[in-house]
């Protein structure tokens, strides 16, 4: 048996769909970020003569022990999204996690169905993470049946458009993408031209939190009878996992998912831009969008959600400062990462460039430290399986790269509490741009900052047990000794990074007393972590 090589359009992928007809008589595996109608394997599938599965199964809950709020929103969105189907006109199987024949394996479900439907062909969408696609080649061998593996076409770059782009490039930069994305599907566009003359207007995007901001409330879904069922069986099958259950308010449907995008794009968006990089205690969502789990999990779809934006803009009801950031986040960022991603797995997840070994402090888990950001940081993620892009970035990123914490397990810190964290987007967002553990393939330069841009971007430094003006000793911010302490440590590593020349000359210039109080300090608090 065997596995059919993709053809030119992913939409004309199997041999029945290069000559023009749905394949017949196939199970399609629908996986838990899968849940979008026109997934191009249910494009592909005759419904008559096809069965849908989709499995609830104890492996993919914990071969990283997922957030409790992650874990429920996932179940309660795809049993909502299988009775969706089913109006559709779908045949669904779908195996709940508690079904006693459930064998809690994504590949086994998959055998089970074919033998109950007496089935000999797969027709799937492309999976998010390299280990289950590795698993879906191994099927054919397996099972004795043929696997078609459509390309997941809701992303806007192809991951083979994204590799002839990258081919025959020495760096790959987002910016560069991003102009040829923009080009590619019109956004912002005035003709050949970037709307408003230029292509990024990231300078207008850093303001400082000051005064009352009115940051909105979030939209609170209130959980229907399905989802209560799924935080009952979650709050009991994964009681050890991090963070907390309830409340739970996340959208579970494509339809409330656009709604609470709604909300987003009336009460937030103008203000996107402006507050982007601020950090506020009490206010984790800021005007973020908070939809990166809903159009990771199929719910909404980039490109709908970019031109809605791109409508408030012309519109005149947002400026084009904050209109630009945000589709730049997700025409730009979000298809750069995960065509980074796929161009260097297998072998991307052992990066370790700078050779970082100390283990994750628990205080990641916990959230007990005298570090008020850190602290601030985990205990918003441990309620609500969220925290902003910065948070991620300046915050845990930051620390775990200047106190040298091992790649790997801060790649599975990140991939287990955040809701939406799949190994594709989370991967290179961890190694590549917040601990520079892939040596610059995706960043030019490690994001190492010391307190005083916390302090500048964030209310967290007034409410700190730890003196941010301190530079040294047993009360100064830690942040502030394991910067320096960071560029010292990696100087044959990172000595001869261009964007890294005016740190290193600020180091080389600071006083040896003092330089012998930063080693000694970083090694005092390391010591103690
Ligand atoms: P907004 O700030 O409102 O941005 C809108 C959308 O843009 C997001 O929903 C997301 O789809 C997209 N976007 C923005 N930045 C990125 C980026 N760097 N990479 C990919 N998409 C982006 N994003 C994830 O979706 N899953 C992850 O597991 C994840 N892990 C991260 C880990 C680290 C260390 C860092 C620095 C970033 C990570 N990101 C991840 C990117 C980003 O932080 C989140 O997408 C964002 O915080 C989600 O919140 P939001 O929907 O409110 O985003
Ligand atoms: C993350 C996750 C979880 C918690 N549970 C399931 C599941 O029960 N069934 C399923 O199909 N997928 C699940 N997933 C998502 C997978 O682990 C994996 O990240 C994606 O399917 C990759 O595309
Ligand atoms: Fe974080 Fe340092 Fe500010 Fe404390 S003083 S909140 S440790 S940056």
């Amino acid at each position: 048996m065997k596995i059919n090589p993709p053809a030119a359009s992913p939409k004309s992928d199997t041999p029945a769909m290069a000559a023009g007809r749905r394949a017949s008589g196939c199970l399609v595996p629908i996986l838990a970020d899968q849940l979008t109608i026109s997934l191009a394997s249910l494009e592909a599938a005759d419904p008559a003569t096809s069965v849908v599965l989709m499995a609830e199964v104890q492996a993919e809950a914990t071969y990283i022990r997922h957030h409790k709020k992650k874990i429920i929103f996932l179940f309660a969105a795809m049993r909502h999204f299988a009775a969706e189907l089913r109006e559709a006109g779908w045949r669904v199987d779908y195996v709940a996690l508690d079904d006693p024949a459930n064998t809690q394996t994504l590949g086994s479900e998959a055998a089970r169905a074919l033998t109950r439907h007496g089935l000999g062909h797969v027709v799937v969408t492309h999976p998010g993470e390299f280990r289950v696609l590795v698993d879906m080649e191994s099927w054919p061998d397996r099972f004795g049946v043929e696997v078609d593996i459509l390309p997941d076409d809701r992303f806007l770059c192809l991951t083979r458009d994204f590799n002839a782009w990258a081919k025959d490039k020495k760096q790959l930069r987002m910016e560069f993408f991003y102009r040829d994305m923009r080009r590619q599907t019109g956004l912002l566009m005035n003709g050949e031209e970037p709307e408003g003359g230029q292509w990024n207007f990231d300078a207008d995007n850093r303001r400082p939190p000051a005064g009352n901001l009115g940051v909105p409330d979030q939209l609170r879904i209130e959980p229907d009878e399905i989802t209560r069922q799924v935080i009952a069986l979650v709050e009991e099958r994964f009681a050890d996992h991090f963070g907390a259950a309830e409340p739970f308010w996340f959208a579970v449907t494509a339809g409330q998912a656009w709604t609470a995008f709604e909300r987003f794009l009336a009460e937030s968006l103008p203000r996107f831009g402006t507050y982007q990089d601020a950090m506020l205690v009490g206010e984790g969502f800021l005007f973020h969008a908070v939809i990166g789990l809903y159009l990771n999990a199929g719910l909404l779809d980039p490109l709908k959600v970019c031109q809605a934006a791109e409508a408030e803009y012309r519109a005149g009801r947002a400026p084009l400062n904050s209109v630009e950031g945000f589709i730049r986040q997700i025409l730009g960022w979000r298809e750069f990462i995960r065509g980074t991603y796929w161009l260097n797995m297998p072998g991307y997840e052992h990066s370790n460039f700078l050779g970082a070994g100390r283990d994750l402090p628990w205080f990641y888990w916990s959230g007990e430290t005298d570090m008020a950001c850190i602290g601030a940081v985990v205990r918003q993620t441990a309620q609500e399986a969220y925290a902003h892009h910065i948070q991620r970035l300046m915050i845990t990123g930051n620390f775990a790269l200047i106190a040298g914490i091992e790649p790997r397990q801060v790649h599975e810190w990140y991939l287990a509490v955040y809701a939406d964290a799949y190994e594709w987007v989370e991967m290179p967002n961890v190694l590549g741009m917040s601990l520079f553990a892939d040596g610059g393939k995706l960043a030019s330069k490690p994001y190492a900052a010391s307190g005083n841009y916390i302090n500048r971007m964030s209310d967290y430094c007034s409410r700190c047990a730890y003196d941010v003006d301190m530079k040294t000793g047993p009360s100064a911010c830690p942040f502030n000794y394991l910067y320096w302490d960071f560029l010292a440590r990696n100087r044959e590593k990172l000595g001869r990074n261009p964007r890294l020349a005016t740190a290193y000359r600020s180091y080389d210039k600071l006083p040896e007393l003092r330089r012998q109080a930063i080693a000694a300090s970083a090694t005092v608090f390391l010591d103690g972590l």
